[in-house]
């Protein structure tokens, strides 16, 4: 039986096959057990016999069993391992890595430019009141200037800023001169304008405003401050030139044009041949503008500027249309992905 029993062991296939070869011989309803049962039919000199040769059997039997199952083990892991097995010489899967959006990258270029100067970056609301977006502005209800700047009402007092103004009102009402010295702010965000979008107007677009006010800010200062910025924006070489304009919340008001970036001043298709680009608008702010936010303006005065990004990001990388912006169109988006971006 010895014999059968190991060859049994080592043809088999399987642990399965193995265990039930187990239970056939040794299990308690197996061959052994029914071996046991002529033990009693036996003579006192057989049944010492018998129970060795059983005990012999068993021995070798486990023995036998546990080597094949050793076997049957190592095959296994065998198999899975080449089954598993990985190619490392493979070409990998390049992961897709975004990148920041040009308007930011501006937005961020700007915020680290005036930070070096000693500006506070500050945030505001999107939704606003009335009176922050426009009556402390200089802009009575009626006021002709509204005009330009029809907006999205959410009811009568309340709508959509129309420029990040009001942020710089709120900050003149908790700002403490003695306290915390000049006010020197930027404030950038989105800004909303009941307009009919096309190639360069957009309902939605994103604008950065800069207020400085202390005891005797002239338009010198606002002057030096620009061409400052301008230079970093554009290259070392741009000069920069004011035109009288006019808006509510500054007097005397500017518009700010940079010389060429691409021909110098010549005259090229990017400044229409007059060799100067309007860049932004700004002034000295008005008396009654720091009055409405608490601030005494026989003693302080400042100045104050706009810029839209958008139109920032138009005439630095050369783009014809604005909505290209929100369209998430990776071919538009990655061409602006330099650096660590
Ligand atoms: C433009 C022009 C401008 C201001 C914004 C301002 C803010 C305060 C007081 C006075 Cl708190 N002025 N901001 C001044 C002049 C121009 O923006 O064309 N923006 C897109």
């Amino acid at each position: 039986m010895e014999t059968v029993a190991i060859d049994e062991i080592n043809a088999s296939e399987s642990l399965k096959d193995l265990d039930a070869i187990r239970v056939k011989y040794i299990g308690k309803k197996g061959k052994l057990t029914d071996i046991s049962k002529v033990m009693r039919h036996l003579s006192n000199e057989e049944r010492p016999q018998l129970g060795q040769a059983m005990n012999q059997f068993k021995d070798n039997f486990n023995t036998a069993l546990e080597a094949h199952k050793e076997k049957l083990e190592e095959q296994a892991l065998a198999e899975k391992l080449a089954s598993e097995k990985i190619d490392v010489t493979l070409p990998g899967k390049q992961p897709l890595r975004g990148s920041r959006h040009i308007i930011t990258q501006i937005m961020e270029e700007i915020e680290d430019l005036f930070i070096g100067m000693g500006y506070q970056v500050i945030e505001g609301p999107e939704v606003e009141t009335d009176s922050y977006n426009f009556e402390k502005m200089n802009l009575p209800k009626n006021h002709p200037a509204r005009d330009m700047q029809d907006t999205f009402y959410i009811d009568e007092e309340t709508l959509l800023r129309t420029h990040t103004s009001p942020v710089q009102a709120r900050t003149m009402e908790e700002h403490d001169f003695e306290k915390d010295g000049p006010l020197k702010m930027i404030s950038p965000g989105k800004v909303f304008r009941r307009d009919t979008d096309d190639a360069t107007h957009s309902h939605q677009f994103h604008q950065i405003e800069g207020l400085v006010v202390d005891k005797n800010i002239t338009l010198a200062d606002l002057k030096g401050t620009l061409l400052q910025f301008v230079q970093a924006l554009f290259g070392e070489d741009r000069e920069i030139r004011l035109r009288p304009s006019y808006f509510p919340f500054t007097e005397p008001s500017v518009e700010v044009d940079v010389s060429c970036f691409k021909c110098g001043g010549e005259g090229c298709n990017v400044c229409k041949q007059t060799g100067w680009i309007e860049i932004l608008g700004s002034g000295v702010v008005h008396p009654d503008v720091l009055e409405m936010s608490g601030i005494d303006s026989t003693q302080y005065s400042g100045f104050a500027f706009g810029l839209g990004q958008e139109r920032v990001a138009m005439l630095k990388y050369n783009i014809d249309d604005i909505r290209h912006f929100y369209q998430n169109d990776l071919r538009f988006l990655s061409q602006f992905r330099g650096g660590d971006n």
